[in-house]
C-alpha cells in the first residue's frame, strides 16, 4: 500500500519496512528512513478530516507567521513530495504526509513524573502565547464543532433515541451519570455568550504523546496539528488534566487506579500560566478547574456515544471496549469532583 507514497516522497527502501509509530487512535503513522534520515509518515484518516488540505494550509499559515515573528521557535512543518505538494493524494489509499523526526527527541505515553508535566504545560502555554498576534480566525476548521459540548451531549441524546437497543439498556447507570452532570454543558454555553473567552489558536490536542522531549526530558515543542483550530484555553488546558493527572489513562480497567494527582495539577498550572498568565483574563482563569471537567466530561460523552453507536467512530479492540473507556472517564471525573476544592485552592495561590 505505501509503495505510491515511498515513491512520492522520494523514500527509496522497502515499504514492508515501514514501522508502525506512535498510538494516536485517529490516523496511520510510521517511522521510515530516507537516505539516512528518519521521517514520520502519517495517513490521515479522512472519515474523521474531510479536508486534509485544510490542515496542510493551518500549519504553513501558522508556519509563515512562526517563522517571521519568532525564527528560533521549533515548528514541525511537513516536508514536500518530489512534485511539491504538502500532502500526497493516492486515490486508493488515501492521503499522506511526512514530516522530518527530530533528532535526538523522544515521546512519553503517561506522565510519571511531575516536570512532565510542567514542560509540556509549558509548551502548550508557549504555543498559544506566541501565536496570540495570529489572526486564528484565519484558520481553517479541520474538525467542525469538535469541541463543542453541546453538540456532543446532542449526539449522546441522538444514540440514546436511535442506537444500539441492548447497549443502551446495560449502560444505564453510566447513561445516568452524564444526564446527571448537564450542569456541565449549561456552563459551556455561558462560555460561549462571554465575549471575555477569548477565541485563540488553539491545538485541541494535548495529550503527552504530542510533545517532543529531549535527552533531559525537556519539552522541545508541540506536535501533531490536525486540530489547530480557532478555539478555547479550555481545551488545551483540560485535555492536559484529563491525561496527566491520573497515573493511568483512558484504556485502565482497573479503576481503583484512576486518581488526581494534586502535585501533578500543580505542575500543569505552574507551565502553562508561565507562558499565559498575562494573555488569560480573569474569567478564564477562574475557569481553570472547569477546564478538566469539560474535557473529561465530553471525552466520556464521546467514548459513550460511539459505544451507543457500535463503535462507529473510535473503533473497537475488544467488545465493550468504548463502553470501557467511557465508564473510566466517567470515574475520573468523579475524582476530579472530589477534589475540585483542593484544585481550586492551588490555582487560588498563583
Ligand atoms: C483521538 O487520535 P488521537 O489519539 O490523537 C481524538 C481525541 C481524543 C482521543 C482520545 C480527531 O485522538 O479527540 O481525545 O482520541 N481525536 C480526534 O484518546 O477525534
Ligand atoms: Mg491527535
Amino acid at each position: 500500500m505505501l509503495e505510491k507514497v515511498y515513491k512520492a516522497f522520494g523514500v527509496s527502501g522497502n515499504p514492508e519496512d515501514a514501522l508502525a509509530f506512535g498510538s494516536g487512535l485517529i490516523n496511520h503513522t510510521w517511522k521510515v528512513n530516507r537516505d539516512g534520515k528518519f521521517y514520520v509518515l502519517q495517513r490521515i484518516n479522512q472519515q474523521v478530516f474531510r479536508d486534509p488540505n485544510a490542515i496542510a494550509f493551518n500549519i504553513n499559515f501558522t508556519a509563515k507567521y512562526l517563522r517571521a515573528q519568532f525564527p528560533g521557535y521549533l515548528f514541525v512543518t511537513p516536508e514536500q513530495s518530489l512534485d511539491e505538494q504538502d500532502i500526497f493524494h493516492d486515490r486508493e489509499s488515501g492521503y499522506y504526509r511526512m514530516s522530518p523526526f527530530v533528532d535526538n527527541s523522544h515521546t512519553i505515553d503517561v506522565v510519571t513524573v511531575p516536570e512532565q508535566a510542567f514542560e509540556a504545560a509549558r509548551q502548550f502555554g508557549l504555543f498559544t502565547r506566541l501565536l496570540g498576534g495570529m489572526d486564528a480566525s484565519q484558520l481553517r476548521i479541520t474538525l467542525p464543532d469538535f469541541h463543542n459540548l453541546s453538540l456532543r451531549y446532542e449526539q449522546f441524546e441522538q444514540a440514546l433515541a436511535n442506537g444500539n437497543r441492548s447497549r443502551i439498556g446495560e449502560a444505564g447507570a453510566l447513561i445516568d451519570g452524564i444526564i446527571r452532570r448537564r450542569a456541565i454543558v449549561e456552563r459551556f454555553e455561558e462560555i460561549r455568550r462571554n465575549p471575555s473567552f477569548k477565541i485563540r489558536a488553539t491545538h485541541h490536542d494535548t495529550k503527552i504523546s504530542n510533545v517532543l522531549f529531549d535527552h533531559d526530558d525537556k519539552g522541545l515543542c508541540v506536535i501533531d496539528l490536525d486540530t489547530l483550530m480557532p478555539g478555547y484555553f479550555i481545551s488545551d488546558f483540560g485535555d492536559m488534566m484529563r491525561t496527566y493527572l491520573s497515573p493511568v489513562s483512558e484504556e485502565e480497567k482497573d479503576f481503583s487506579l484512576i486518581q488526581i494527582r494534586d502535585e501533578f495539577f500543580e505542575a500543569i498550572v505552574q507551565g502553562y500560566l508561565g507562558e499565559m498568565k498575562t494573555e488569560l483574563g480573569g474569567e478564564e482563569k477562574a475557569h481553570l478547574v472547569y477546564a478538566g471537567k469539560f474535557m473529561i466530561y465530553m471525552q466520556a460523552i464521546r467514548f459513550l456515544t460511539d459505544h451507543l453507536n457500535n463503535d462507529v467512530y473510535y473503533g473497537a479492540k475488544y467488545e465493550g471496549h468504548n463502553l470501557l473507556r467511557a465508564a473510566n472517564q466517567l470515574e475520573l471525573l468523579k475524582r476530579l469532583e472530589e477534589k475540585e476544592a483542593g484544585l481550586l485552592e492551588i490555582v487560588s495561590r498563583y
